[in-house]
């Protein structure tokens, strides 16, 4: 009886452990920036905050906790500029700001996503880090050319998988400003960015882990035992 109820427990904690410490191990979570610094083209039009601090975004996401699907396959970016979009100064075709972005609760940033606007948008971008802004430590994305969004409809977000990175300083140099369609303002223009990473798990998380761990070892040991017995 006391061998059934070992093995039973042996065969059932991996499988119970593995669901919670998998989902935290693996869990994907949005990480919003906390400032920006226009580098060049600036001070342009609209305010940098507003691509960052989810203006416009048609749901909103909390940093470190929302996970990144389904959310960027279906979360939008208004059209409208007033209260949304940055624009870099008229007659400007390049255009550079750096993000900070904070760790949060992800053990690193490993991808990055863009809601390109629509009407003068990036033509073609580098993606650097470093840990001061304008620091161009690393080369994380270079020569990208995101999709040229149409008028009309409202936009989605395009995603790129860059190296690991800690938090600190991301920076973004715009060129080839506008896309030509319509390309109507001489300008490089941002809608909203954002990041990714995978969670931490929490301490009691892995504390049952661990915990979980020493159990199936036990109950392996104690199998093995019996089993050398019978
Ligand atoms: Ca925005
Ligand atoms: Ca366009």
């Amino acid at each position: 009886m006391v061998k059934m109820l070992l093995l039973s427990a042996a065969a059932a904690l991996p499988m119970m452990l593995a669901a919670p410490a998998s989902a935290a191990v693996h869990t994907r979570v949005l990480v919003q920036p906390v400032d920006a610094v226009i580098l060049d083209g600036g001070p342009g039009f609209g305010s940098i905050e507003n691509t960052y601090n989810q203006a416009g975004l048609s749901a909103t996401y909390v940093s470190g906790v929302t996970p990144t699907m389904p959310y960027l396959a279906t979360t939008t970016h208004t059209q409208i500029f007033a209260c949304c979009e940055w624009f870099s100064n008229n007659g400007s075709t390049t255009a550079t700001v750096s993000y900070l972005v904070p760790l949060d609760r992800v053990k690193w940033i490993d991808s990055f996503h863009l809601w390109n606007e629509e009407s003068s948008g990036i033509g073609k971008f580098d993606l650097w880090w470093g840990t001061f802004a304008g620091d161009l430590a690393h080369l994380l994305l270079a020569g990208v050319s995101p999709t040229d969004n149409p008028l009309g409809p409202d936009y989605l977000a395009q995603s790129w998988d860059i190296a690991p990175k800690p938090g600190g300083w991301y920076t973004l140099i715009m060129s080839e400003c506008p896309q030509p369609n319509p390309g109507s303002f001489a300008g490089c223009a941002i809608g909203e960015v954002a990041f990714n990473g995978p969670v931490v798990p929490e301490p009691g998380t892995w504390a049952m882990m661990i915990a979980g761990f020493g159990l199936v070892g036990w109950a392996a040991r104690n199998r093995r035992r019996d089993l050398a017995q019978a």
